[in-house]
């Protein structure tokens, strides 16, 4: 099967993606644009206007994460989404809620003061506390093997990683389990390999962009 991900280097979502099509050993070209000029071509192909766009067979166009990674999760067997319908609809529906974490990073990154860059960071720690107990024994959200939802928070995590790194975002918050997730998440090789190596310094430079609290306070030199 002939597939080609149109991707942002930035993107979370693209991503996701990238992450399920590694892990599925499935071969792949990987075009990146320019989001704040994209091409004509572009324009035409998404509907949304949004990346992750995924070419098949040249012709047919997916667009949408959660539904691109559930095609490819269909022609590359064995299956990441559970077999049994309403463990299946859970997993979607956590794989939606992720969705809605990850546009609580924008945020937090982009809260204009101390007090909002707080409400912000509590608000998804208080989301991350409703996903902790959903996770099991096991190194990642369905056990040990990886599934759909794992690779749709692995993204997440990386961003949060990246964030962590100047102030810590999971202060009072009790996570232990997710910690653990995201540590099992970020070791693997299929997401180790699903960005490119120049993502710190490319997030670095949107945070700063963005012209927020966290980038005024963690990223920019003092004056
Ligand atoms: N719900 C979409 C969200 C994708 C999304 O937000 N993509 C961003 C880049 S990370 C985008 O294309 N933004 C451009 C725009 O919204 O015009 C999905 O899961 O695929």
């Amino acid at each position: 099967m002939d597939l080609e991900l149109i991707s942002f280097k930035l993107c979370p979502y693209v991503q996701r993606s990238v992450i399920t099509l590694l892990h599925k050993s499935q071969p792949f070209k990987i075009t990146h644009i320019d989001l704040h000029n994209p091409p004509d071509w572009f324009k035409e192909l998404s509907p949304s206007g949004q990346v992750p766009v995924l070419k098949v067979g040249g012709s047919d166009v997916l667009f949408e994460s959660a539904v691109i990674n559930e095609y490819i999760d269909d022609i590359t067997p064995p299956r990441l989404h559970p077999d049994d319908p309403l463990k299946r609809a859970r997993h979607r529906a956590w794989i939606e809620f992720g969705s809605s974490c990850m546009r609580d990073i924008l945020s937090i990154i982009e809260a204009q003061t101390e007090t909002a860059f707080e409400e912000t960071r509590l608000a998804l720690m208080r989301k991350l506390e409703r996903i902790e107990p959903e996770l099991g024994a096991g190194r990642l959200f369905a056990g040990d093997d990886l599934c759909l939802v794992d690779a749709a928070w692995a993204p997440l995590f990386m961003r949060l990683d990246i964030l962590g790194e100047t102030r810590n975002l999971f202060e009072g918050a009790s996570l232990d389990k997710v910690c653990r997730w995201s540590e099992a998440l970020l070791a693997l090789e299929q997401v180790q390999k699903s960005v490119v190596p120049e993502l710190r310094e490319l997030y670095h430079g949107m945070i700063e962009n963005r012209g927020g609290e966290y980038a005024r306070l963690a990223l920019l030199p003092e004056s």
